[in-house]
Parts: C-alpha cells; structure tokens; sequence
C-alpha cells in the first residue's frame, strides 16, 4: 500500500457537493482506503486567465495498492462522473483532482508528473500540513517550512468544511 495525497478543487456549481462526492467516490476505489481529508479553504483562482469563479479546495489522503497511472486513470474517471469537462486545461471545474504525492516516487511524463506541478500553491501546502505536518515533499523540502514562506493571500477556511 502507498500513501498518496490529492489535491480536490472546485470552482463551478455546488462546489462543497462536487468536493464530498468525490472524497466518497475516493474512498470507494479499487484497492483504496480513504485516511484523511484536511481542511476546506475558499481560494482565489491563480494561474488562470480572465475572471473565474473562486474555488474551495481540500486534500485527501488514501492509501492506494494501485500503481500511481491507475490512480491517476481512476481520478480522471471520478472527474469526469462528476460532470467535468474537458474546455481547456485551467478553465472552471466541477471537481479537479490532481496526484499531488504517491509515497516519495517521482515521476516525470508529459502526461503525468509527480510531485504535481502545482504542489507548492498555498492552499495545497496547507492542505497537506494539515493532515501531516511532518511531510517531506521530494524535491522540495519539508511542508512545514514551505508554508511558512507561501504566500497565503487569498485563502480563507470554509466554515462548513467536509
Ligand atoms: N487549479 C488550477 C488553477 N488555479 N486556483 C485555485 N485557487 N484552486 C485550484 O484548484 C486551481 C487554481 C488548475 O488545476
Ligand atoms: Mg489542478
Ligand atoms: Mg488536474
């Protein structure tokens, strides 16, 4: 079994139902356990262009028997239950999920990268320090230290959480 940790974000419709139905779809994956989800933060788009709706954002972690691809296969297929589509890689969402870790494996595809390309945003670190404090991220550093020099403008706890 490995440790993963994803990265769930939503930006369109019931943003907070599009989150718990994918951690319940989650937790029900072949192979797959669900061990924690952190915190949820309201978060202002970044990266995007034009205006976008603000997104709530969490982090889930699973254990997983399943190779990190067919994680991968699997969220995709989770994304697109939950009525995603595909107009552009950063255009508004019902539900992204992304592998931001997979036990300390490191992937470099074009398709596939892990530690996920976006793992060092604000709302992913806290995320992940919520739910391990004492994380390491490969090719990075450890979180806590990260966060503490992230820039946290933006992101506000969401009241209601999971
Ligand atoms: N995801 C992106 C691009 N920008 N901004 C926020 N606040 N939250 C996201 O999940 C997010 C984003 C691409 O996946
Ligand atoms: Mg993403
Ligand atoms: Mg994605």
């Amino acid at each position: 079994m490995t440790r993963a940790f994803l990265s769930l974000g939503s930006n369109l419709g019931d943003r907070l139902g599009y989150l718990r139905a994918a951690v319940d779809a989650l937790g029900r994956g072949p192979s797959m356990g669900l061990l924690g989800v952190s915190r949820v933060y309201e978060t202002a788009p970044v990266e995007v262009e034009g205006d976008q709706p603000d997104y709530l954002n969490c982090v889930v972690e699973v254990s997983c028997g399943l190779p990190a691809i067919e994680l991968l296969r699997y969220c995709q297929g989770v994304e697109a239950a939950l009525g995603r589509e595909r107009k552009g890689e950063k255009a508004p969402r019902t539900v992204d999920i992304d592998v931001l870790l997979f036990g300390d494996e490191t992937i470099e595809r074009p398709d596939f990268g892990v530690p996920h390309r976006g793992i060092g945003r604000a709302f992913n670190l806290r995320g992940l320090a919520d739910l391990d404090t004492a994380l390491y991220i490969p090719g990075r550093g450890a979180v806590d230290g990260l966060l503490a020099s992230a820039d946290g403008a933006g992101i506000r706890e969401f009241g209601e959480g999971m």
